[in-house]
């Protein structure tokens, strides 16, 4: 079972099919300390093992999805520890590693590494209102864990250098307007039931179709167009090795609805 105590997340299966994960240390807003990456990167492996999850929802608090990695574990930080240890490149390892869907839920604060995770996630929801940034300019350094890259993929070159050369923050509409969220909501409520719906809604599709779909979006962001067309060409002929896709189908010409058997 996925069930374990931690220190600064929290977990839940809200809804059949859906984990949640919370991040939760509320004195520091949230900010990524190495602990809590360490957690949450347990937690998003213990929920891509187990059976019974399908999708994965990923929040903070209503004030703060996170306010960044932890400036304070970062201050006093050589070059040569932060170069041997490979300071960050595990944040992202599960970008990777992870094979179902997750959304990430962003309400208040996204800032620098808190931004970089809401980006690392497959879907990104939020309120019209949440606080999105790559303030690291004005802490005299850069950002770490992808920002200049993923933003810049989700917004295009000339908005992602004014955000990132000012530190200049973003609404959760300019997200939206911008293509960085899929949707932003009015309230902190209606974020949670609207990503816990969509999680919800992807859970009761095949399994193995929903990871074949994670796993080929994510390569257009890798691959020359070329590649990828011909990479999910692959992946779509392998899916007829797939037991749910002649169930699919044959439901579809029977009328009926599908019962997925994951295989
Ligand atoms: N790190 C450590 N502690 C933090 C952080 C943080 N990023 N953000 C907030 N806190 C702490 C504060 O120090 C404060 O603690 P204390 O009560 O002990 O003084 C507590 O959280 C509450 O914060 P505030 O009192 O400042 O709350 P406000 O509501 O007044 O302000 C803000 C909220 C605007 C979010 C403000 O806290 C802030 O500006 N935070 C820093 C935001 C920031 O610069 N983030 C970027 C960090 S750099 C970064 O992420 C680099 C990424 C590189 C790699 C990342 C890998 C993922």
């Amino acid at each position: 079972s996925p069930a374990k105590s931690y220190e600064f997340i929290e977990t839940a299966e809200p809804r059949p099919g859906v984990g949640q994960i919370t991040l939760n240390r509320p004195k520091a807003l949230n900010a990524l300390s190495t602990p809590l990456i360490t957690e949450l990167n347990q937690a998003l492996a213990a929920y891509d093992a187990a059976p019974e999850i399908r999708a994965i929802v990923l929040t903070g608090s209503q004030k703060a999805f996170a306010a960044g990695a932890d400036i304070k574990e970062m201050a006093p930080l050589t070059f040569s520890k932060a170069y041997t240890t490979s300071f960050i490149e595990s944040w992202s390892a599960f970008t990777t590693s992870v094979k179902k869907p997750i959304i990430a839920a962003v309400s208040g604060h996204a800032l620098g590494g808190g931004c970089e995770l809401a980006l690392m996630c497959d879907i990104l929801y939020c309120t019209e209102n949440a606080n999105f940034g790559q303030p690291e300019i004005k802490l005299g350094t850069i950002p770490g864990a992808g920002g200049s890259q993923r933003l810049t993929r989700a917004i295009g070159k000339s908005r992602a250098m004014e955000l990132i050369l000012t530190g200049k923050n973003f609404s959760g509409k300019e997200a939206v307007e911008w293509g960085v969220a899929a949707r932003a909501f009015g309230s902190w409520e209606e974020l949670i039931e609207g990503s816990l719906k969509t999680a919800e809604a992807i859970a009761a599709h095949s399994k193995v179709a929903v990871m074949a779909a994670k796993e080929v979006v994510n390569k257009s962001q890798d691959l020359p167009l070329r590649d990828g067309v011909e990479y999910e060409r692959r992946v779509f002929h392998s899916l007829f090795g797939s037991e749910d896709q002649k169930i699919g189908m044959k439901a579809f010409a029977e009328k009926k609805k599908a019962e997925w058997t994951d295989k």
